[in-house]
């Protein structure tokens, strides 16, 4: 009912419109329109009320609701099921627990905070309150175990196509980083459950950096992470950067799965890729490895030169990989 009056607000923006009509239209008293009114204008929605002439939508919030979502996303199936929070420890952690009780493919999991946000190893995810895009997939592809790591440069890719649309050219840092300007403005993580031969789920957990300031960021951050507004110097609308990522990644995902193939992911990894041609540090498990990054495998692996000339493949999920000059 609230998003019925929300979205008749929401159609006339330059009226009052009044109690009685709302409560005829919609077939509820006027005490539940304004009981429904003040949930709105709990939540951030700034109403005008006047007594008899009625409510008016003055200004929308910043937020990353399902009202606000869920009209402008063109998606067939994710984010159908929107579990929206204000405040989580960890969407990735929620989203685990979602696929265990059986929650559908495509369902996310989005908070507007993180207060324990996770990154790869354990690391931590900072995600300061309304400035990013923190949010969770849920996948339930009927792939082996072993293929599920391929899935992160679905995210990548998804990721890069969105800010290529809003005209910011980022590049890729195998697997799971996007980069602006030599620092990182998002960070991927793919967490899976199954046994060998059979995967029971995917949680893809992306995190951007938006509307971060850069006095934010503290110390140590500011000098590997950045956002899109300290690149640009503007407020990018995280509410059309998400609509936009989620159709993306539902492109790819659908060809991955319909198809089996990652051509267009692995295509756009390539000719985006900050590593390829460079010379890095794999990191095996705390022990460092020089190596010059040749190319990316069509399976998604990284095919890299040690300094003995010999040639291996590095599956995601296995290493990090820390150029040897700066951050990538
Ligand atoms: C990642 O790990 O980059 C994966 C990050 C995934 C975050 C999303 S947000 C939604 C979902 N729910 C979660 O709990 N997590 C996911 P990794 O490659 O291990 O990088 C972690 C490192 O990035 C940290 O050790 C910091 O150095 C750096 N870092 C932390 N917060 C950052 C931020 N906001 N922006 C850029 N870098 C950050």
């Amino acid at each position: 009912m609230k998003e019925k009056i929300l979205k008749a607000l929401k159609e006339n923006p330059d009226k009052f419109l009044s109690g009685e009509m709302l409560s005829k239209e919609l077939g509820i008293t006027r005490a539940a329109i304004w009981k429904h009114i003040n949930s709105l204008k709990a939540e951030g929605y700034e109403i005008d009320s006047v007594s008899k002439k009625g409510y008016k939508l003055i200004d929308v919030p910043d937020l990353l609701t399902k009202d606000e979502i869920l009209p402008r996303l063109n998606t067939k199936y994710i984010g159908k099921t929107y579990v929206y929070h204000s405040k989580i420890d960890s969407t990735n952690k929620k989203a685990k627990e979602l696929a265990t009780d059986g929650f559908d493919e495509g369902t996310i999991v989005i908070s507007e905070e993180q207060s324990l946000g996770r990154g790869r190893l354990g690391r931590v995810w900072y995600s300061p309150r309304g400035k990013g895009i923190w949010v969770s997939i849920i996948l339930k592809p009927n792939i082996p175990t072993m293929m599920a790591p391929r899935i992160t440069l679905i995210g990548a890719a998804a990721v890069h196509s969105t800010l290529e649309e809003f005209g910011i050219k980022s590049e890729i840092k195998w697997p799971n980083d996007i980069i602006l300007n030599n620092k990182k403005v998002c960070g991927i993580l793919t967490e899976m459950s199954g046994e060998m031969d059979k995967l029971n789920y995917i949680v893809m957990g992306i995190g951007i950096n938006v509307n971060t300031e850069e006095n934010e960021l503290e110390n140590e951050l500011s000098k590997i992470a950045t956002s899109l507004k300290i690149e640009y110097g503007k407020e990018v609308c995280r509410k059309q950067l998400l609509c936009s990522l989620l159709k993306h990644f539902e492109d790819f995902y659908d060809d991955f799965k319909e198809y089996g193939t990652l051509e267009n992911v692995i295509n756009i990894c390539k000719k985006n890729s900050i590593l390829i041609g460079k010379e890095v540090k794999i990191i095996y498990y705390g022990k460092e490895v020089a190596a010059k990054v040749i190319d990316i495998e069509d399976d998604g692996e990284l095919i890299v030169k040690y300094d003995d000339g010999t040639v291996g493949k590095v599956l995601s999920g296995e290493v990090s990989v820390r150029g040897l000059y700066g951050y990538v």
